[in-house]
């Protein structure tokens, strides 16, 4: 009895032990198709919405600001303002990409950039925008616009634009994962010279994420074999002539002939896969280092174990716990959250507005730490930020040097718009006081640099 019974308890310790129970919240909704979320540096969420819109909101769904509004988006079927990046160096180049289609004149054609804006804290607005590559073919299906940076380059996932014949032509980009240098001009290394493309035989992948010194996509295949890839430069994916893996007659001669990469994982019936992003956070072990996948049509949000070296996928689960409708996108905040976007919005615009924004949560903690101060970014330029808990009304504030001593600021807090023009202090540390009252509710020490 006794040889039995260790077993078991064993089995039972360590999946309690490896597995935290979720829970989803809604934190904002009436969106309209939030296409790509990210998790700033300023611990706030960035977010596109399909008609135009880049939005930031902070982490607990109270405010949510409006950065930029393209009037020019096209937005008829999968057309939209798309993908999104920030600069990985965002305090010192406060930079965000974004991927989005609009009607080139006179014919009204469906025409694809990617641009660059320039975020201004003080004004919490985007602008400035600049162009790094413009007149990528569109279509109302088929656009890819998946962005993602890495070693500070810009990889970008363009699509077919619904036309077989691009994939397989490396004198268009449509059909391609394409990398560029942050300023929109070619880097040295790519497998073309003097091509921004850096891979080929692509359908219309919509998720893009680097991880374990790896570039995995996901993509949509036709009435079978959706995919996730793991694109390496110089390598063809298929696509018309290969769908998933080369397992029939006629794909493998072509596989044979072309050195074809096959798909890590393929789906059939087909799934829509759309987001993803690596997880290896200590909230939700159970996902640890996991590819998560947000999907469209089976409306699941998939964790996808890899192996060791992160080159195949080992094991595939749905959480169950998400059941929100067609998922578009997710982001992962430092802490381990998970934030989901819905698309279940009609995506010509017609209807209501029903798309959300979703957070999964550790079922067992307590109180969230989310709805307490902040300040960002730090170090900051010319303004800081303040996140302060929604139950505040009248608060003050002092700045003092950390290394005088010395107060340059006292005043008020303006409750609605909480921050501080700083651009007068000279370098160095500083530390803020925030007082409810006589009682200090909050210090924190920031790095001020001119
Ligand atoms: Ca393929
Ligand atoms: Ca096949």
């Amino acid at each position: 009895m006794k040889n039995i019974l260790i077993p078991l308890l064993l089995i039972l310790f360590s999946s309690t032990a490896e597995s935290q129970s979720i829970k989803t919240r809604v934190l904002k909704d009436n969106l309209f198709i939030p296409w790509e979320i990210v998790y700033g540096p300023d611990n706030h969420l960035w977010f596109t919405q399909k008609n135009g819109f880049i939005c930031r909101m902070d982490t607990a769904g109270t405010r949510t600001d409006t950065l930029l509004y393209e009037p020019t988006t096209a937005t008829i079927k999968e057309t939209g303002m798309l993908g999104m990046v920030l600069h990985p160096d965002f305090i010192a180049h406060p930079y965000v990409y974004v991927a989005w289609e609009y009607l080139q004149m006179p014919d009204s054609i469906i025409t694809e950039r990617i641009c660059r804006y320039t975020y201004n804290f003080a004004a919490n607005s985007l602008s400035e925008r600049f162009v790094l590559i413009d007149s990528i073919r569109g279509h109302k299906y088929h656009n890819g616009c998946r962005l993602q940076i890495a070693d500070n380059k810009l990889f970008a996932t363009i699509a077919d634009a619904a036309n077989n014949d691009n994939p397989q032509n490396v004198n268009t980009i449509n059909g391609k994962i394409i990398r560029i240098n942050l300023d929109g001009s070619i880097p040295e290394g790519n497998p073309i010279y003097n091509s921004p493309i850096w891979s080929w035989g692509h359908r219309n992948p919509q998720g893009l994420v680097y991880a374990n010194g790896k570039l995995y996509s996901s993509e949509h295949g036709p009435n079978t074999d959706d995919e996730i890839n793991i694109i390496k430069p110089g390598r063809n994916y298929g696509w018309p002539m290969v769908r998933g893996y080369c397992d029939l007659p006629a794909e493998s001669s072509f596989c044979d002939s072309t050195e074809v990469t096959e798909p890590i994982s393929a789906w059939t019936p087909t799934i829509a896969p759309c987001g993803i992003d690596y997880y290896d956070y200590t909230l939700f072990p159970q996902m640890k280092h996991s590819l998560l996948l947000t999907t469209l049509k089976n409306k699941h949000l998939y964790c996808l174990k890899l192996n060791e070296d992160g080159t195949q996928i080992t094991e595939s689960k749905i959480i169950n716990e998400v059941n929100h409708g067609r998922l578009r996108d997710l982001c992962i905040s430092p802490d381990g959250k998970i934030f989901l976007t819905t698309s279940n919005s009609d995506p010509n615009g017609g209807g209501p507005y029903i798309d959300k924004i979703i957070v999964l949560e550790s079922a067992e903690s307590g109180t969230d730490p989310r709805n307490d101060f902040l300040i960002y970014p730090n170090p900051a330029a010319n303004f800081i930020h303040i996140n302060i808990p929604d139950n505040e009304e009248k608060l003050t504030y002092t700045i003092t040097s950390e290394a005088s001593g010395k107060r340059f600021y006292k005043g008020t807090l303006n409750i609605s718009f909480p921050g501080i023009d700083i651009s007068e202090l000279p370098t160095g540390t500083y530390c803020i006081n925030i007082a409810n009252g006589k009682n200090i509710v909050f210090s924190q020490s920031f790095l001020h640099l001119r």
